[in-house]
């Protein structure tokens, strides 16, 4: 059998943890045959932890098989030790009367703290996700604070954006999530995203041409996944778990195991593509094989695009700008 795994989630006490760690545990993320040791990170705090404790009781309870190994840590430094996969879902929420920048500045901290433990003490082949919100910008701080580790070993999570705009595209169309191909989300995993089907096709035939309503694509299929976040916490009073877990789970698994050619969208530092300054946190269409992505490279960009591009881009070179300082 193969040799386990270790694999690292951070935030594990939260709700996405909750809906993240069972799926983990039972192979969903990296395969039927894929042991994996669990390391377990809360801060450290006694409520938190004691909390992490009562999830790792519900995962031994569940018995599974490929759940060889399982810790609790409080500290990124132990717990990120020899890690294969890092899931960075743990972030510190906006609270009441937060600024943009504290939130910012909070969260650089942990970013900063938590690369830094990557650096020196995860596998030099790591794969990190970046969850916790601003999750580009938090993947940016990360990537900069472990300079030994290469820099595409960082991504940032826009498989939810991009999961989201395959399911209004199908609605829309009348078709199926799992027949239609080469959708993309460019950019900042925010209401600025830009959820782009000019490529997609579904069943052969051209999704732009089935939909050809340029009226729907800028009124209501962009401001619906853009503001898909906020429309769950008015339904629900939580935000969305289960499918960012989800999400989660198909772009680490995308990752590890390829995607036979078939495009996803990745949040990964750019090499200068599209006009996107070299290391900016972005979302980008990619395939993946061998456990590395390729940016999906030359594909037009007509006017619309480019100035979606242009403001979800100049959002996050303002995040970068507004953290600069603190790395
Ligand atoms: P919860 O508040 O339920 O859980 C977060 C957990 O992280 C808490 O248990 C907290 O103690 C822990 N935590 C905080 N700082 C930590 C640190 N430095 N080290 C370890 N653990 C730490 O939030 P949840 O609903 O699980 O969401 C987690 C993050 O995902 C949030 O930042 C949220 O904004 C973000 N999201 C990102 C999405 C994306 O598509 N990229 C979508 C869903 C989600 O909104």
């Amino acid at each position: 059998s193969k040799k386990p795994v270790r694999v690292a989630v951070t935030g594990a006490a939260g709700q996405i943890g909750y809906a993240l760690l069972f799926r983990i545990a039972s192979g969903e993320m990296l395969g039927k045959d894929q042991p994996v040791i669990l390391q377990l990170l809360e801060i450290p705090d006694e409520k938190a932890q004691k909390a992490l404790k009562g999830v790792m009781m519900e995962l031994e309870d569940c018995a599974f098989p490929l759940l060889v190994g399982m810790e609790a840590h409080g500290d990124p430094n132990t717990g990120f030790k020899d890690t294969d996969y890092a899931l960075l879902v743990g972030a510190r929420p906006r609270g009441p009367g937060m600024e943009r920048a504290d939130l910012l500045a909070a969260n650089a901290q942990i970013f900063t703290a938590q690369g830094k433990a990557l650096d020196k003490a995860a596998s030099r082949n790591v794969k990190v996700l970046v969850v916790g919100n601003p999750a580009n910008t938090n993947a940016y701080i990360a990537m900069k604070s472990a300079p030994s580790l290469p820099r595409e070993n960082f991504t940032a999570m826009l498989r939810l954006d991009h999961n989201r705009a395959l399911s209004q595209v199908a609605a829309k169309t009348g078709t199926r999530v799992g027949d239609i191909e080469k959708m993309v989300v460019w950019g900042n995993h925010s209401p600025t995203m830009y959820a782009d089907y000019r490529f997609a096709t579904v069943g052969g035939k051209a999704v732009k041409d089935l939909i050809n309503d340029q009226v729907w694509n800028a009124d209501v299929f962009l401001p619906t996944v853009g503001k898909r976040g906020a429309a769950i916490i008015d339904a629900r009073g939580l935000s969305s778990a289960a499918s960012a877990a989800n999400a989660a789970i198909d772009h680490m698994r995308d990752w590890a195991l390829g995607t036979n050619g078939k495009w996803v969208t990745m949040g990964v530092p750019s090499n200068g593509d599209y006009g996107i300054p070299k290391d900016v946190m972005f979302g980008f269409p990619v395939t993946t094989a061998n456990g590395k992505y390729e940016i999906i490279k030359g594909l037009p960009i007509d006017e619309f695009s480019q100035e979606r591009i242009n403001k979800t881009l100049k959002e996050l070179t303002d995040e970068q700008a507004g953290v600069a300082h603190l790395l």
